[in-house]
């Protein structure tokens, strides 16, 4: 007999229960899911209406902005503003917060979100991916503050990524466990399909752009160097897989096992290594997640999830997803070539 879906609104019914979350959060999590449809069905049609290439601006970080960055952006900021679930509002597209609307000012959660991470792959047909992380308010009402916002990793409620790919996946977290929804086209519900997410203690993919090699440390290039040969435990070389995009690099990564490296300047060890991917709306809720499935993150030195935010748009550098390839690459970082 054809076993019952298991919905995300039922999954989200069973946290409550067990008080991982309160109503407040879910209903933040299916506006997510609201704006997701959407942008899904966008996605797969960029190649057939006007709404795919460069939009002709840039964000904050000077990067060409391609149309579906803004209208992935206004649409979550949009539905948010509207139901009031959020008392503030932090995004890759935004230089600085976004006020809720005043429905929101009694709201006790603040969500970062990157509305769609590795839009640079939407003309190429490469899976892309929003990614949200929410925080419980330090404020007492009102609109968000800043205080609110400058936070570390480990004070996240929930995080998740929407990844639109070969079908589209939403890939969720409150911190114990994690568990992947796949949108059924048919029904229109995100139906349960990965219900316990593990990343395998040691993997066989390594995933970087190795043509930044020659800016790399030492550490960081005999660590790499040291994967592709046979391995002391007896395995072969790893598979060296990276498509540019985070949320579909991470992803097969969190499934199969292995490591992503973003790595950053270790030069000065009195100073927090610079990388490039953003700590609040990248690093941080993509650690969530991996911790909570059995893995870890690391800026190179120092856990993703004790770092305390300096503005909304913080850098860091990212290594994250196995934690046995992570721990050795932290002890390359360390000894500054092979330990
Ligand atoms: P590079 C996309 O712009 C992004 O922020 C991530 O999705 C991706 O992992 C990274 O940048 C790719 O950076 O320098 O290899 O093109």
């Amino acid at each position: 007999m054809r076993q019952h879906a298991f919905s995300l609104r039922m999954h989200l019914t069973e946290l409550r229960g067990s008080g991982q979350l309160d109503r407040e959060l879910a209903d933040i999590i299916l506006d997510l899911v609201s704006a997701a449809k959407i942008i899904s069905c966008e996605v797969n049609h960029a190649g057939l209406i006007d709404i795919q290439g460069i939009a002709g601006v840039t964000n904050v970080h000077g990067e060409d902005v391609q149309k579906l960055d803004i209208y992935s952006n206004d649409l979550l900021v949009s539905i948010l503003r509207q139901t009031g679930s959020a008392c503030g509002i932090a995004s890759e597209e935004s230089e600085d917060m976004i006020a809720p609307s005043t429905a929101g000012h009694s709201s006790n959660y603040i969500i970062f979100f990157d509305p769609l991470d590795g839009s640079s792959n939407i003309d190429v047909n490469i899976s892309i991916g929003t990614i949200f992380s929410v925080y419980r308010r330090v404020s007492q009402s009102g609109p968000a503050q800043l205080d609110d916002f400058l936070r570390k990793g480990s004070h996240q409620v929930a995080a998740g990524y929407f990844v639109y790919g070969s079908s589209t996946m939403l890939v969720l977290t409150t911190g114990k466990g994690v568990t992947g929804f796949t949108l059924d086209q048919t029904s229109g519900q995100f139906l349960r399909s990965h219900t316990e997410i593990r990343v395998p203690e040691r993997g066989k993919i390594y995933s970087c752009n190795e043509g930044n090699a020659a800016k790399w440390d030492e550490g960081t290039k005999q660590y790499v160097q040291s994967l592709k040969t046979a391995q002391p435990d007896g395995r072969g070389s790893y598979s060296a897989r990276y498509v540019g995009s985070l949320v579909a690099d991470f992803h097969r990564n969190l499934l199969k096992g292995g490591i992503f490296l973003y790595p950053g300047d270790y030069s000065d060890a009195s100073k927090p290594p610079k990388g490039k991917l953003r700590l609040m709306y990248e690093a941080n809720p993509m650690s969530m997640i991996v911790e909570a499935a059995g893995g870890a993150a690391t800026d190179g030195r120092t856990r993703i999830l004790d770092i305390q935010a300096e503005d909304i748009h913080h850098r860091v550098p990212l290594i994250i997803g196995s934690a046995a390839d992570v721990a050795d690459y932290e002890a390359y970082v360390a000894a500054g070539g092979r330990p």
